[in-house]
Formats: structure tokens, C-alpha cells, sequence
């Protein structure tokens, strides 16, 4: 009798390890973001051309002068770890999340600063005003959907950097 109750708890101490194991992994997710431009120039036709952010009208992608590269566009949902580096030679850059609108539109936008309306887009957080050359990690929590990285250094966003990440279950 004395045996199978021991048997029993160690079958359960076993499977609690096995759990914690598992949460574990999924909580080292890491993803890599590249903050790029194309030089000293990448600004020059803001305001000149449609914008290029997220669903703006008319944009044309191909024409981006600035990105966001990242290493993985799907990622599990739980704590996840945004490490960007910024790999521009002379321009400030910075990272900034938010979810993708529920109607699949445009981020709210400040036209007249060109800047994304930071609050009104429910921003989940940020890396801020890297140099270049220099790399800041963000880890949070997110729950399955779409979201937008985005960098909000004025004229940034609407010169094209920006990019989408999909959490799954
Ligand atoms: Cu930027």
C-alpha cells in the first residue's frame, strides 16, 4: 500500500516537471529585428510621394527607403524578446509594437509630424532612439493576432519602416 502512494507522487512530481519544461521553451522565444536605411538620402522624398506605411493608400513598397527586417514572421504566443539592432551608419531608429487594427486598416497617423499617434495605436512598448550601430531588447507578453513593428522617428514610418508579425495559439 505504502508503495503504490509513493509511486503515485512521483509519477505526478514527474509530469509537473515535464510542464514546466515545456513553458519554459516557449518563453525563449527571441526574435531579431534589423533597423535599416538607405543612407543619408532615405528621407529626401518625404512628402513628395504616398506614404508607405501600413494600408496608406497608393503605397508602393518597392519605393521604401528605410525598413524593418526581422528573423521570424511567426512566433508562438507568450513572452517574447525583440532584440533590434540598429544597423543604420548616421540615422537614429527605434522600435515600437502595436496591434494591428481589428479592421485590417491604417495605424492612426499625425500627418502634419509624421508620426504614429503612439496612444491611439496602443502601443505594447518600445526600444527607443537606438544610435546606430547599437542594439536594446524589448520582451513582452503577447496574445495570438497580428501586430506592427514600426519605428516613429518622424517621416521614419512613412518612408516604409515597418513590418507584421503573426502570434499564433
Ligand atoms: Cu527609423
Amino acid at each position: 500500500m505504502t508503495t503504490t502512494k509513493r509511486s503515485s507522487l512521483f509519477l505526478v512530481a514527474g509530469l509537473t516537471a515535464a510542464v514546466f519544461g515545456h513553458g519554459a521553451m516557449a518563453a525563449a522565444t527571441t526574435v531579431s529585428v534589423s533597423l535599416w536605411d538607405n543612407g543619408m538620402m532615405a528621407l529626401d522624398a518625404l512628402g513628395t510621394m504616398p506614404g508607405m506605411g501600413m494600408n496608406m493608400p497608393d503605397a508602393d513598397m518597392g519605393m521604401a527607403t528605410m525598413g524593418i527586417t526581422t528573423d521570424m514572421a511567426t512566433v508562438p504566443a507568450g513572452e517574447i524578446t525583440f532584440t533590434a539592432t540598429n544597423d543604420s551608419e548616421a540615422t537614429i531608429h527605434e522600435m515600437l509594437i502595436s496591434p494591428v487594427p481589428a479592421d485590417g486598416g491604417m495605424l492612426p497617423y499625425d500627418q502634419a509630424a509624421y508620426r504614429v499617434e503612439e496612444e491611439s495605436a496602443m502601443s505594447l512598448g518600445e526600444v527607443s532612439e537606438l544610435e546606430p550601430g547599437d542594439t536594446g531588447a524589448l520582451t513582452i507578453t503577447l496574445d495570438p493576432g497580428q501586430y506592427v513593428l514600426y519605428c516613429n522617428v518622424p517621416g521614419h514610418y512613412e518612408m516604409g519602416m515597418w513590418t507584421l508579425i503573426t502570434v499564433t495559439e
